[in-house]
């Protein structure tokens, strides 16, 4: 039985059918091949080839497996490949990945490779549990209605002892913030234990919550081995009471991830996912995978709440611009055969001088704004940090420019002298 060569791979008569995924790539072909045999050694590697086609082994039934290169534009170097459903394991993202964004970038035949999409049949991405609240069911847990979700990132990120660190999540929560997070690498440190921050942590919301008559929500970051994860989640979420978790979801791996939702679900406990590495392999457009498709098996793992760029208004890169940091926040809140919602957070440099660019970019209140030197930076305190958020909110409700409501408002007054109301940097469109 010959094997299949690359050029095997090529079908381009053969269209991707209902049940079949469908993977973009750019890709930047190594010179000494061309770039239809580059694509054809992607199809053969992300599916059933090899190098070398003469595979003894090859009895034929392995053909219907066979990725196929659908199409292929050469001037924009993108190159489309179909896959059989029977590639892939249902309910695991693991061996998705590593099929589709595993080998293929250490191929000789490519010089540089961009995931860039990719479209998965419903039956598959049913096959995962997705969000457990969805956006609906974070606005019933808080209340909120019609306005961004607020929370804040307590900054120094590490190095407060838990008493402080309570102390600065619970002035801000009395200032109007919603939410307070953990930072993506407080953990349980020598310095501010996660038991004993959390024991503090729970009262001072309690407080917060009495007094302001608001409800508050405190991402804990259970990131660990997953054994501690979940300790640490049903210690939070059982005797404590709380009802949100935060998980690092890129450094403790997708299957960790999946097996937190499995441990979460039916206790109505809502993930928010972090991404930090993510810049390690989507920043650059013409290398790595795009936040797109990974935004989108964040969203099938089950996270609630995940960050998505600030679209242009923050401190980090925005990937592909403005309007492709819209197209996920698009995704993350549209439908998705079925899956809940997720409330894409806008974070990174963020403060209430800048929260009106946001809102205009995102088309909706439907997103979460975080802050955390835009919060505990301001010179009047993390409780005029966080209500000079709430004020910022307040003049967009409004129609007011911040510049404008700030003439009346002490705490966005000190936020907006600070920091002023355009985007750091140069804001990419
Ligand atoms: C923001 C933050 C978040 C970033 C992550 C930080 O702090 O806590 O981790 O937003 O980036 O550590 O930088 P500031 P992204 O508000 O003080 O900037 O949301 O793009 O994943
Ligand atoms: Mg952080």
């Amino acid at each position: 039985m010959r094997g299949m060569g690359y050029k095997d791979f090529i079908q381009l008569d053969s269209p991707a059918t209902q049940d079949e995924f469908v993977c973009t790539f750019r890709v930047e072909h190594d010179p000494a091949v061309d770039f239809a045999w580059a694509a054809g050694a992607l199809a053969a590697e992300s599916s059933i080839g090899t190098w070398d086609p003469g595979l003894t082994t090859m009895t034929g039934e392995e053909r219907q497996y066979g990725a196929r290169v659908i199409k292929m534009d050469e001037a924009k170097k993108l190159a489309w490949i179909a896959y059989p459903p029977g590639l892939f394991e249902f309910g695991n993202l693991s061996q998705l990945l590593s099929s589709v964004v595993g080998n293929v970038y250490g191929l000789k035949e490519v010089r540089k490779l961009r995931f860039v999409d990719i479209e998965m049949p419903a039956k598959f991405v049913k096959s995962f549990r997705g969000p457990q609240l969805g956006m609906e069911g974070v606005r019933k847990m808080t209340g909120i209605q019609g306005r961004p979700i607020l929370g804040t990132i307590v900054k120094p990120k590490l190095g407060l002892s838990s008493d402080n660190w309570a102390k600065a999540a619970y002035n801000a929560w009395r200032g109007g913030i919603d939410f307070v997070k953990d930072d993506e690498n407080l953990t349980n440190m020598v310095f501010n234990g996660f038991y004993d921050r959390a024991r503090k942590v729970m009262e001072a919301k309690k407080k917060a919550e009495r007094e302001t008559g608001e409800k508050k929500l405190y991402f804990c970051n259970v990131s660990a081995p997953v054994s501690e994860m979940k300790k640490r989640a049903d210690f939070v979420c059982g005797e404590m009471g709380n009802n949100y978790v935060m998980i690092d979801v890129l450094t403790v791996g997708w299957s960790a991830v999946q097996e937190m939702r499995d441990h979460l679900e039916g206790k109505g406990i809502g993930i928010h996912a972090h991404r930090a590495m993510h810049g390690a392999f989507s920043r650059l457009e013409d290398h790595g995978i795009d936040m797109l498709p990974v935004s989108k098996w964040i969203r099938m793992a089950g996270s609630d709440t995940l960050h998505a760029g600030t679209l242009g208004a923050g401190k980090m890169f925005t990937e592909g611009g403005k309007s492709h940091a819209r197209a996920i926040y698009d995704m993350l809140r549209g439908e998705m055969y079925g899956l809940k919602t997720v409330f894409p957070v806008a974070s990174g440099g963020m403060h209430p001088g800048v929260i009106h660019h946001v809102w205009d970019a995102s088309g909706s209140p439907d997103f979460c704004a975080a802050a955390g030197g835009g919060v505990h930076g301001n010179p009047l305190g993390s409780e005029a940090g966080a209500r000079a958020m709430r004020q910022a909110v307040e003049a967009y409700q409004k129609g007011i420019p911040v510049e404008e409501y700030a003439k009346k408002h002490d705490e966005l007054a000190a936020a907006i002298k600070r920091w002023g109301t355009k985007p750091p940097g140069g804001s990419s469109e």
